[in-house]
């Protein structure tokens, strides 16, 4: 309890700065199998975008582990089932594909992890989505980037 409500405070110190946009968001995941938010809206006179995971339950990550992996929404099923193959020690990302815009490695309960990508990747034109690639886990674990106007 304690440290949430210290971790909401810090969030809302970061968030002062309100002549600059916020270039970064924190995602959680958990035991259930989900992270909390569906959406990602991210500012494009941002140069780069940091996504910081977080995985707030208690199971290590060979049993619950997640991580966090930006394609374009046509590319989703195919980099999360080739994913699958690439195995743990690859994070389940199949190395060096162009498809994957930005991933963050596995972790597990009480850890975290971040990763920066640029924003010039990105196009308005496009859809994106956002999934966890660990095996069985992209069909709960997804979601929407946005690039907002
Ligand atoms: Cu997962």
């Amino acid at each position: 309890m304690l440290v949430k409500a210290t971790f909401a405070a810090l969030l809302s110190i970061m968030a002062v700065p309100a002549f600059a946009a916020d270039c970064s968001v924190t995602v959680e995941s958990n035991d259930a199998m989900q992270y909390n938010t569906k959406e990602i809206v991210i500012d494009k006179t941002c140069k780069e975008f940091t996504v910081k995971l977080l995985h707030v339950g208690k199971l290590p990550a060979a049993a619950m582990g997640h991580n966090w992996v930006l394609t374009k929404e046509a590319d989703k099923q195919a980099v999360a089932t080739e994913g699958m193959t690439a195995g743990a020690a690859n994070d389940y990302v199949k190395g060096d594909d162009p498809r994957v815009l930005a991933h963050t490695k596995v972790i597990g309960g009480g850890e975290e992890t971040e990763v920066t990508f640029d924003v010039a990747k990105l196009s308005a034109a496009e859809k994106y989505s956002f999934f966890c690639s660990f095996p069985g886990h992209y069909a709960i674990m997804h979601g929407v980037v946005k690039l907002s106007d």
